[in-house]
């Protein structure tokens, strides 16, 4: 497998300035007949990818080509001395019916549906499937009349009835775009429309197409569209383009979903939404998923990136797009404490082991491994440092220019930078090496007050591993958030009336409470301090760092107790709690902090309060330890902080759920925060043992009016070993057994359970409801299973998932890759764990063959 590096980009050699493609779709097999009108640009070989395609005939300019022509591997087709002006007629046939990779066209159920993204188009016809190749496309789909729905991107404009009971349509597509775009859907659905007029007048028809028994949970998504539209209007002067918007829902699906222009596809799990059969986090997953895939009409559609190492350009910046939209539908603190806590769990992990990369990698083989955390979510917060330094009218004067200049291109990340930096008459460039430099930096710091001076002086550092093949680190801009706190009376002190008196700290480097670290090590010093004060800092997670700050246990107390908003509070909780589960602090200034601010936070946002309650994951703790890793040490320091949480506050627990009654259903964050608070209290007081709680649980399932208070409920059941838990859970089956997306939850409940086993896992697998065809489902066991890592890190756990990954290799080996990844952190095991471990997945090499499953493999075996 060959590795691709950034350095080696060249400008394709031709262009494409039409292409016309007829999609013939049969039983058995699909024709694909396309017209391409090709134009030199520099001199080079002309060349069309094409993977998996029989090629039943190819001309050039009128002429048939024979094989002398032309020169044809598994990957391409090159044409040496092409002439300038080429046209390109050709045929070619595939195989959609039996395509399990869920790549390119395949046939999920009665629906056929493409995923080009990143490199699928290859997999209909020869064409050169590179993101800087623009292009118009006309698209002509044909099929039997038992297939009704036949949808391409752009505008109908012809259908029409065939011979032999079939029938077509044509589409056009005005906007030129990239392959990876193209979309197109051939089955039996049933639609939901509605409408939307946008600022400039322009009247869109949305249409969300589902199963005729899904339509009704397609609402939700409907709304959420409607409001994201706006969104981009109000917040970013951005329009929609095109007459209609369609949205198609396919249960098999490798994504969340998908931007294709003007014919989104989506994963079930990212469209259908109904209170009854989906939980709360994931109604609001549906809503952000929306606003994201709508958002990439321009971040992503309309500027596009010029080659996959620029994926985080539209990736990291749509991210963000999709968080700042979600600040409207739920608190802005609990808002950002998600896609912290996000982040630190999954990208922060990804970034401390051998998969670690820059969030615009500079080589690959495989680039569908690199949808991932450190693309898309430290790719958002390397936009977020940008947007919150520049506040909001310099931001939207830099991306108004980014838009003006960049529309309907194929650009890079340097270019976002310098419209940014241009429009908002702000250097945002020094920025540039977030994107190139792998690994969380680590800001240390310490503070010391001069009682008789009145001043306080603040020394910060930060330092970044450095990373195998990578060159030694430099220090980046880090805003660091910053406030100070009154010791005595918990008043935050102004900032203004400070003054910064260290030379080689720029003046303008603190602004707002926001102080740029951009050397190895910088000093600060507030004046005009008149008692002791707490400092806060990284407010609102202002960088995507690690702090290691010499903080006293309890003056992150103080802070959980007078931060003045909820992040920042959240924030020095999990501080305190690392802490204890790290270093073996003693619990008792987190539990006698929380047992003093939860009661008040909950009355005022419970939402927030359930938050406030997390305790950092297993996996995330093991995240932060590089050698002799225990998961059974780290698993019981946990349960034993759990343990002590739920006795301290067992009377509470036992009055909170009592005056938090089931109610009528309502979709708004209040009542949200309610129903979870709800299951979470409900769960301290199991914990702590309230005589009764465990009926209460079973109440709760049978009184539910909605998934969240019904899936709540059966996980405490079954997690506590219940006496009914089995009954529930065959309820639950016989209830939901026809809505795959709440029987994914089925699966989930049992291959998450921390009592559970790798056996009970397998069985799962092997139930009839269980399907190989169906990431979904196999992602409601494997990822639920991988929140245990007591039991991932055994010889049966860590072979369970390399069994998965040998079958998925062939079959679906982006889905492989993914799972195998589960296992990245082997290395950092006790022994003899770790050798065992070692001697695993060295066993897989030779048995996979997939470039997604080897890059994997090969980068997790060189930790
Ligand atoms: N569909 C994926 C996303 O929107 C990849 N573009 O993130
Ligand atoms: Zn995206």
């Amino acid at each position: 497998h060959q590795t691709i590096y950034l350095k080696d980009y060249t400008p394709p050699s031709f262009e494409v300035l039409s292409i016309d493609l007829s999609i013939q779709v049969f039983d058995d097999h699909t024709l694909v007949h396309s017209k391409l009108v090709m134009q030199r640009l520099t001199s080079g070989d002309l060349i069309l990818c094409g993977r998996d395609l029989e090629l039943l005939n190819i001309s050039l300019n009128g002429n048939a080509l024979t094989p002398q022509d032309y020169e044809i591997d598994p990957e391409q087709l090159i044409i040496k001395n092409a002439p300038d002006q080429a046209e390109f007629a050709i045929s070619v046939k595939i195989h959609p019916e039996s395509n399990t990779q869920l790549e390119g066209l395949y046939q999920a159920g009665n629906l056929f549906v493409t995923q080009n993204e990143p490199e699928g188009f290859r997999k209909i016809t020869f064409f050169p499937d590179r993101p800087d190749i623009l292009t118009v496309f006309t698209t002509r789909i044909e099929a039997d009349k038992k297939y009704p729905t036949l949808l391409a991107n752009g505008n109908l404009v012809e259908k029409g009835e065939l011979s032999d009971n079939r029938h077509f349509a044509v589409w056009h597509d005005p906007t030129k775009k990239p392959s990876y775009l193209f979309a197109a859907v051939i089955g039996d659905l049933a639609v939901l429309k509605d409408s939307f007029t946008t600022m400039e007048g322009r009247h869109v028809s949305l249409e969300i197409y589902a199963l005729a028994q899904d339509l009704p949970k397609c609402h939700v998504a409907m709304q959420a569209l409607k409001d994201s539209m706006k969104w981009d209007e109000d917040v970013y002067g951005r329009p929609y383009d095109l007459d209609n918007y369609m949205i198609v829902a396919v249960s098999q699906f490798n994504m969340g979903a998908m931007e294709n222009k003007g014919l989104n596809i989506f994963n079930t799990v990212c469209v259908l939404a109904d209170p009854e059969v989906t939980t709360d986090p994931a109604m609001f997953y549906v809503k952000s998923t929306i606003a994201h895939e709508y958002f990439h009409n321009w971040t992503g559609n309309r500027i596009t990136c010029r080659d996959w190492f620029q994926l985080c350009l539209k990736e990291g910046f749509t991210v963000f797009r999709d968080q700042s939209f979600s600040t409207t539908l739920q608190s802005p603190a609990v808002q950002r404490i998600d896609d912290v806590s996000s982040l630190k769990s999954v990208q922060f992990a990804e970034d401390a082991g051998p998969l670690s990369h820059p969030p615009r990698p500079d080589h690959f083989v495989e680039i569908n491994n690199f949808y991932t955390a450190t693309v898309y979510d430290k790719g958002a917060e390397i936009a977020r440092m940008m947007a919150n330094l520049l506040g909001p009218e310099k931001f939207r004067q830099g991306t108004d220019e980014y838009f003006r200049r960049h529309d309907g291109q194929a650009v890079t990340v340097e270019d976002l930078v310098d419209s940014l930096s241009d429009g908002s008459g702000v250097d945002l460039r020094n920025f540039l090496p977030w994107y190139s430099q792998p690994g969380t930096p680590c800001v240390k710091g310490r503070g010391s007050y001069d009682a008789d001076a009145k001043t306080y002086t603040l020394t910060l550092s930060q330092s970044t591993a450095k990373r195998h093949n990578y060159p030694e680190p430099q220090p980046l801009p880090i805003p660091v958030g910053v406030a100070l706190f009154d010791k005595e009376t918990g008043e935050q002190l102004t900032l203004n009336s400070t003054v910064l008196k260290q030379s080689e700290v720029a003046e303008n480097n603190i602004k707002d409470g926001i102080f740029v670290l951009d050397q190895a090590e910088q000093t600060v010093v507030f004046e005009q301090v008149n008692a002791e004060p707490v400092v806060s800092l990284l407010r609102n997670f202002s960088a995507p760092v690690l702090l290691d700050f010499d903080y006293s246990d309890e003056d992150l107390a103080f802070l959980l107790e007078h931060e003045t908003n909820g992040f920042n509070q959240w924030q020095a909780a999990q501080m305190l709690l690392e802490r204890v589960l790290l270093q073996d602090h003693n619990p008792a200034v987190y539990l006698n902090a929380i047992a003093k601010a939860l009661p008040q936070v909950a009355k005022d946002d419970a939402l927030l309060a359930t938050r406030l309650l997390d305790i950092p994951s297993e996996n995330y703790l093991a995240s932060r330890i590089d050698q002799e890793y225990d998961p059974a040490v780290v698993h019981q320091k946990r349960d034993a902080v759990l343990n002590a949480l739920a006795d301290r506050l067992k009377d509470y627990w036992a009055d909170a759920y009592q005056s938090l009654p089931i109610v009528e259903f309502k979709d708004n964050s209040v009542e949200m925060g309610k129903r979870a608070y709800r299951n979470m209290v409900l769960g301290f007081a199991i914990r702590a043992g309230v005589e009764g709680a465990l009926d209460w649980a079973s109440e709760q399932y049978d009184n539910a009016v909605c998934m969240t208070e019904r899936l709540g409920a059966l996980r405490h059941l079954v997690w506590n070993k219940a006496n009914n838990a089995q009954d529930k859970l065959d309820d639950f089956y016989k209830r939901f057994k026809h809505e795959d997306l709440a029987l994914d939850q089925w699966f989930a409940v049992q291959a998450g359970n921390p009592q559970g086993s790798v056996q009970v896992a397998r069985e799962l697998m092997e139930h009839p409801e269980f399907d190989w065809g169906t990431p979904n489902r196999i992602r409601s066991v494997t990822g639920n299973f991988s929140g245990n890592p007591v039991l991932v890190w055994t010889t049966e756990g860590m072979q369970f998932y390399t069994e998965i990954a040998k079958r998925l290799d062939q079959q679906n080996p982006v889905l492989g890759s993914r799972i195998l990844q589960f296992l990245s952190r082997w290395y950092t095991l006790k022994e003899p764990l770790r050798s065992e471990a070692k001697n695993i997945l060295q066993g897989l090499k030779g048995e996979v063959n997939s470039t997604s499953v080897c890059e994997t493999l090969n980068n997790v075996l060189k930790a």
